[in-house]
């Protein structure tokens, strides 16, 4: 069932491809993320080889395009940004890994492929998730500082989103909630945390890689924060409608660890309303850029009707 939402600009001949938008920036944060990492023949080779496998093994690099099309949406230059957009790639790879661990989700497979634990065995898919969270701080250090934001303001950044009060916070909630009777406010609560925080992240980078205005900034924040909302309550709503083939990764796997979701809260068509509702409050946000976030709007629109 697809859900009404309205776009800023909804002109039929728009110029703008997202398709082509996504292939050329997934080429460049591919490049760029194997230049930054060692080569995988780097002793010691099997966590630089575990670290890789993870990281390249076919991901959307949705966060990375949201961090590349915020900074345009700021007038910025794509190439300052690219490395933020592939720290932030770096964590979200590193909590893929030791979601996937037995300790935690326990799955086999992850991205179409087998999870890394299952590949490397579990003392080194920690180390690898480890070392990917260590070098997204390695490459954000490395990065050049901007009039209105330090280096100092945008290392800070990142590690707030991954830290105890955000990505792990959303990750501790969601551990305990399972097989517990928990409100739609708790939920929200774990969903703002353990994914809007990361994407909200990824915006907020690309416009200080572009020296945006506090105004901007905000605008940025809104929009990151409703899309995270959006991308979570989706997700959930993939794991009952989707294959494990489609997904890349065991579907079902919310209902048998009886985990709170939206779709197990308030039903597979409320659960599509509220993802359209989010989707169109980002829409909104968007509005300060006046036609320069096109980027930002097609990715919010791709990102409700994904089917993996
Ligand atoms: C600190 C031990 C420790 C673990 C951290 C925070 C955490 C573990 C895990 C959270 C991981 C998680 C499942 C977050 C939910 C966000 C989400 C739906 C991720 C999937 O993102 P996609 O669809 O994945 O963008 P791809 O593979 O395409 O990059």
């Amino acid at each position: 069932m697809s859900v009404a939402i309205k776009r800023l600009d909804s002109r039929p001949h728009r110029p703008f491809s997202l398709r082509e938008f996504l292939a050329t920036r997934t080429t460049a944060v591919n490049r760029a993320l194997d230049g930054f990492l060692p080569a995988a023949t780097t002793k010691p080779a099997t966590i630089h080889r575990a670290m890789r496998y993870s990281l390249f093994a076919g991901g959307k690099r949705i966060r990375p395009a949201l961090c590349l099309a915020a900074a345009a949406a700021c007038g910025g230059n794509e190439t300052d940004a690219l490395p933020l957009a592939c720290a932030v790639e770096c964590v979200h790879t590193y909590s893929l890994v030791h979601d996937d661990l037995p300790a935690m989700d326990d799955d086999d497979y992850r991205r179409g492929k087998l999870t890394n634990h299952k590949v490397f065995g579990e003392g080194i898919a920690v180390l690898a998730g480890d070392a990917l969270l260590t070098q997204a701080f390695e490459i954000a250090a490395k990065c050049k500082s901007w009039p209105r934001y330090s280096h100092q303001r945008i290392v800070l950044e990142l590690a707030h989103a991954a830290g105890s009060l955000q990505l792990i916070a959303g990750q501790v909630a969601d551990l305990e909630g399972e097989g517990k009777q928990i409100s739609a406010q708790h939920l929200r609560y774990i969903h703002e945390r353990k994914t809007s925080a990361l994407l909200c992240c990824s915006v907020r980078l690309g416009g200080m890689s572009a020296n945006c205005t506090p105004a901007q900034l905000k605008a940025l924040t809104d929009f990151g924060y409703n899309v995270g909302l959006a991308f979570q309550v989706i997700d959930d709503i993939l794991d009952v409608t989707q294959t494990s083939e489609k997904l890349g990764k065991t579907a079902g796997k919310d209902t048998k660890a009886q985990k709170a979701t939206y779709p197990a809260i308030v039903g597979l068509h409320r659960s599509r309303q509220i993802a359209a509702q989010l989707t169109q409050r980002a829409f909104s946000s968007l509005k300060a850029f006046k036609g320069k976030a096109v980027a930002l709007e097609a990715l919010a629109e791709f990102l409700l009707r994904r089917d993996r």
